[in-house]
């Protein structure tokens, strides 16, 4: 899968993609991840990509025409064009079941905004899909963008170890249960033990103990995933199944 972020802050990235995870899918090629700076679609002699506010108004805001010819640069690159996604607090709020769709892509381009925002005729010409990542203000899409691409390439093929661990993710289509409690050594931690249950080696009692405690814990800090005929449209299951614990 090919990401393509356009940015203005293109030295965000590299920290997040040489760690972890993504580092290992970019060295397995199963991830790419392409920087572009809008900058460089910048024209004039102070490269200039922001201006103020017709009508008046605090800040500044991203120039139509750097934005859309970068975008459009960037498509012309690679076999495909890609989905374009406009990371802004005013997008649809981003969820699991975006997420699984956005992974059956095979190239995204994310465009990152800063300031107060985008020339509306960004919008108007390239018909992006807005996305937002939650009810809070950001000073950009950049750490948007790298949320995004973390939530979508453990859904890539191959890119986690166990290909079943991202199947039993809360929020995954068919899964609206929040994740049961896990324990490790030590047995015993300044006096606080890990359930007795865990080590009884009864496995249909582990499972039981960990569905209720998904259920429970779900009641008590999410009670919106039970009551929302929204919230639960794509989560079908109505009990915690034995991997709930993503
Ligand atoms: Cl995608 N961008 C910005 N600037 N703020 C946000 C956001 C995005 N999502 C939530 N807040």
């Amino acid at each position: 899968m090919r990401f393509d972020c356009l940015t203005l802050f293109p030295d965000m990235f590299p920290g997040y993609l040489g760690q972890s995870l993504l580092k290992k899918a970019l060295d397995r090629g199963l991830v790419e991840v392409h920087l572009h700076d809008i900058r460089q679609w910048a024209k004039g002699r102070h490269l200039q990509v922001d201006d103020r506010p017709f009508g008046g108004g605090p800040g500044m805001v991203l120039k139509v025409e750097p934005v859309v010819e970068c975008v459009e640069a960037v498509q012309r690159q690679g076999p495909a064009p890609g989905r374009v996604i406009l990371l802004t607090p005013q997008g649809r709020r981003l969820t699991q079941p975006i997420v699984e769709e956005l992974s059956a892509e095979r190239r995204l381009v994310l465009l990152c905004g800063r300031y107060e925002g985008f020339d509306q005729r960004v919008i108007d010409i390239l018909r992006p899909d807005e996305i937002s990542i939650g009810d809070y203000v950001l000073n950009g899409g950049e750490v948007a963008a790298m949320v995004l691409i973390d939530a979508v390439i453990r859904l890539v093929p191959d890119v986690l170890g166990d290909r079943s661990s991202s199947q039993e993710d809360s929020f995954s289509t068919g899964n609206r249960w929040l994740e049961f409690a896990q324990y490790t050594r030590p047995r015993e931690y300044r006096g606080l033990c890990v359930p007795e249950v865990l080590l009884s080696g009864d496995h249909e009692a582990i499972l039981r103990w960990r569905r209720e405690q998904s259920y429970s814990k779900t009641r008590q800090r999410r009670a919106d995933l039970f009551e929302s005929p929204a919230a639960g449209r794509e989560r079908q299951s109505d009990q915690p199944s034995e991997g709930s614990n993503r």
